[in-house]
């Protein structure tokens, strides 16, 4: 069983909605358990002008390989309408592989840890929530990379709000 860490964001079509029917949907695969959801952020956009983002993160175990794990995420976010048009630009439901144990892959199709997930505060805070003290492969912890970030513009969000 490996222990995961993914990053979800949204900021289209109902993003508290999206990430609800993600989580559902992850729950229902029998290869993966979720053991823990972080709170939810509204957060300013990374990359072009865009709506705000919702973003979470969550635990997982699973027996999947890091690919067919990503195999299952974006078959997730098809199944949400996701449309890739922009590079960083506006989706319905991204679903990212932060961590996958203290595994370091560099392929074509997948790096781990997510290649820009230490200086981002939309994924730091919401693990924070799960672990500040989860340590990643570079030797720093989910506490210590925030500490650097800047959290400016992010706000706790709860469905009601968005
Ligand atoms: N890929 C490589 N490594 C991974 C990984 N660890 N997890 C590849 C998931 N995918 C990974 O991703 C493009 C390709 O990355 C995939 O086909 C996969 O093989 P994508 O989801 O199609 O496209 P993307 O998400 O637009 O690209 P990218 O570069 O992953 O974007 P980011 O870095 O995820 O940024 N602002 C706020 N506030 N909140 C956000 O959540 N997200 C982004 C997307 C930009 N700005 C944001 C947010
Ligand atoms: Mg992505």
């Amino acid at each position: 069983m490996a222990e995961v860490y993914i990053a979800l964001g949204s900021n289209m079509a109902g993003p508290h909605d999206q990430l609800d029917r993600a989580l559902k949907s992850l729950a229902s695969i029998p290869e993966i358990q979720i053991v823990a959801v972080s709170d939810r952020y509204q957060t300013p956009a990374i990359g072009p002008s865009q709506p705000d983002y919702i973003n979470a993160a969550a635990q997982l175990q699973t027996s999947m390989s890091p690919e067919s794990l990503l195999d299952t995420l974006q078959s997730i976010e098809q199944h949400q309408d996701r449309v890739r048009t922009v590079r960083w630009g506006p989706r319905t439901l991204d679903l990212d592989i932060l961590l996958y144990n203290s595994l370091v892959q560099d392929t074509q199709r997948l790096t781990i840890p997510h290649p820009r997930m230490a200086e981002r505060a939309f994924v730091l805070l919401p693990l924070a929530d799960i672990n500040g003290e989860l340590r990643l492969p570079c030797g720093k912890t989910v506490s210590q990379l925030l500490a650097n970030c800047s959290v400016q513009g992010i706000v706790k969000s709860t469905s009601g709000n968005n």
